[in-house]
């Protein structure tokens, strides 16, 4: 069954921003007094802001209310953009521009699906919006990864049938929700870190659409 549309997610896909939501998740988890690797990031990946502050205050074994975490959520927000606001195309997955350049050359409709709220204000920076028939909405998405609200949404926009769409996807809530969605998926990254994914690549150096199954 060969892919009809191509559904990518934005941050550790197309652009290296997971780096950047990392060290502003780091910078809180300083400030609160411990220590957060990457190896506790890979659970952040993919969910939304809350969802993240939430695990990373148990990995901190910290309890807050409410509105304390509505600070803490925008801080790191805050520092985030502050990361945003230096991204040039450098900071494009290597090969990425490539990739989405060749599957808009052979007509294959493609979405974005992103869990960020950034998501436009990174595709406006580079000026990459281009590349995408669909840019789902998230503020209109009621479920997040590992649900598959967001990429049926996408497949719907674009109009492509789920099985004849494969996602790309850097997490694993990602590629759980893109695997419940019924389509194929490449992760981006370490195969020994993401599990499901139809093929795992480090990065879209050297990779061509007919690679896709
Ligand atoms: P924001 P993606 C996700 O983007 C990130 O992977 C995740 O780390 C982040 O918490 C989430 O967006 C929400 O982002 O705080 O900017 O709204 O990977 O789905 O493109
Ligand atoms: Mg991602």
């Amino acid at each position: 069954m060969k892919t009809k549309a191509c559904i990518f997610d934005l941050d550790g896909v197309v652009v290296d921003t997971a780096k950047y939501h990392y060290l502003a998740w780091k910078k809180l988890a300083k400030k609160l007094g411990f220590d957060f690797n990457e190896s506790d990031n890979e659970s952040l990946k993919g969910i939304s802001r809350m969802q993240s502050l939430e695990i990373l205050l148990e990995i901190g074994g910290i309890s807050i209310v409410q509105a304390q975490k509505e600070e803490y959520a925008e801080e790191k927000n805050n520092w985030y953009k502050e990361f945003l606001a230096g991204i040039t195309h450098e900071d494009m997955i290597a090969g990425a521009e490539e990739f989405l350049t060749e599957v808009k050359a052979r007509k294959i409709p493609t979405a974005l699906a992103s869990a960020s709220k950034n998501a436009n204000m990174v595709l406006e920076k580079l000026n990459i919006s281009k590349y995408f028939d669909a840019v789902v909405d998230v503020s209109k998405i009621k479920r997040i990864k590992p649900d598959p609200e967001l990429f049926l949404t996408a497949a719907n926009m674009v109009g492509v049938e789920s099985q004849y769409c494969c996602v790309f996807e850097d997490a694993q809530a990602g590629i759980d929700g893109a695997l419940a969605a019924g389509m194929k998926v490449i992760g981006i990254g370490d195969p020994s870190v993401l599990k499901g994914a139809d093929i795992v690549i480090p990065d879209f150096t050297n990779f061509k659409f007919d690679l896709l199954p």
